[in-house]
């Protein structure tokens, strides 16, 4: 079958738009309100062709099954500076009635075998078009800014090697995600000590603490 891939990817081209903007404009709504801001900034892209005619072969999944059977064509990504700001997104993700949450892969406490490390939801999202509304899945990746700079150093030496990582340079970048890791764990902990400083700061001069 020969597909139109400008009309097939259309509606995932504006489901990335629309998401991108919603995600976005949760992080400027807490920063309006002067509150801890849990987003430090989203991008998104959707897969390019050729990803998804590899991504079909390697998976087997039939040209006419594209829609319902690969989940991150339209793919979004929130990168946060804590840990626990990431379950406060998922959550902020699953309240909304805009997304439909289908799927959640927690590959924190689960990390990957590569030491990947990311929270992932697979949405179902509707978006309007001229001929009536279509449901899209979209894949939103949330993660740290540690597990990021991991991932994405990850990402390009994967080109390099194809997968096909030396023994040495699989074991140095399980131990790189190591210290991305603990690093996330150290900022953690400074985290706590300054939001207990600034509720010890609030109770003083008699205001309250909206957090
Ligand atoms: P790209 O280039 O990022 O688009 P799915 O692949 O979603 O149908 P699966 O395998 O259960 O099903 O998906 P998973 O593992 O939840 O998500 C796959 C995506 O997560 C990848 O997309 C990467 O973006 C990211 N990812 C997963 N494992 C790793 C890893 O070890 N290293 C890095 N750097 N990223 C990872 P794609 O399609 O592989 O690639």
């Amino acid at each position: 079958m020969k597909r139109d891939w400008d009309l097939f990817l259309a509606p995932y081209e504006q489901t990335v738009a629309e998401l991108k903007v919603k995600l976005r404009g949760i992080r400027k709504q807490y920063r309006e309100q002067n509150r801890h801001v849990p987003i430090e900034f989203v991008t998104g892209r959707v897969k390019p062709v050729e990803s998804i005619i590899t991504k079909s072969q390697i998976r087997h999944i039939p040209m006419e099954r594209l829609e319902e059977e690969m989940s991150d064509i339209a793919g979004l990504r929130i990168m946060c500076q804590f840990v626990e700001d990431i379950h406060q997104v998922v959550q902020i993700i699953r309240n909304r009635k805009d997304m439909k949450v289908l799927i959640e892969r927690d590959y924190i406490t689960n990390k990957k075998e590569s030491g990947y490390r990311s929270y992932h939801l697979v949405i179902e999202y509707p978006v309007q078009l001229i001929s009536g509304e279509k449901k899209i899945l979209a894949e939103i990746q949330i993660r740290t800014l540690a597990m990021n700079f991991w991932a994405t150093i990850e990402h390009s030496l994967n080109y390099k090697y194809q997968g096909a990582f030396p023994e040495e340079m699989k074991d140095r970048l399980q131990r790189a995600a190591e210290a991305a890791y603990q690093l996330d764990e150290e900022m953690s902990k400074i985290r706590e000590e300054i939001q207990e400083a600034q509720r010890l700061f609030a109770h003083g001069r008699g205001k309250s603490d909206d957090g």
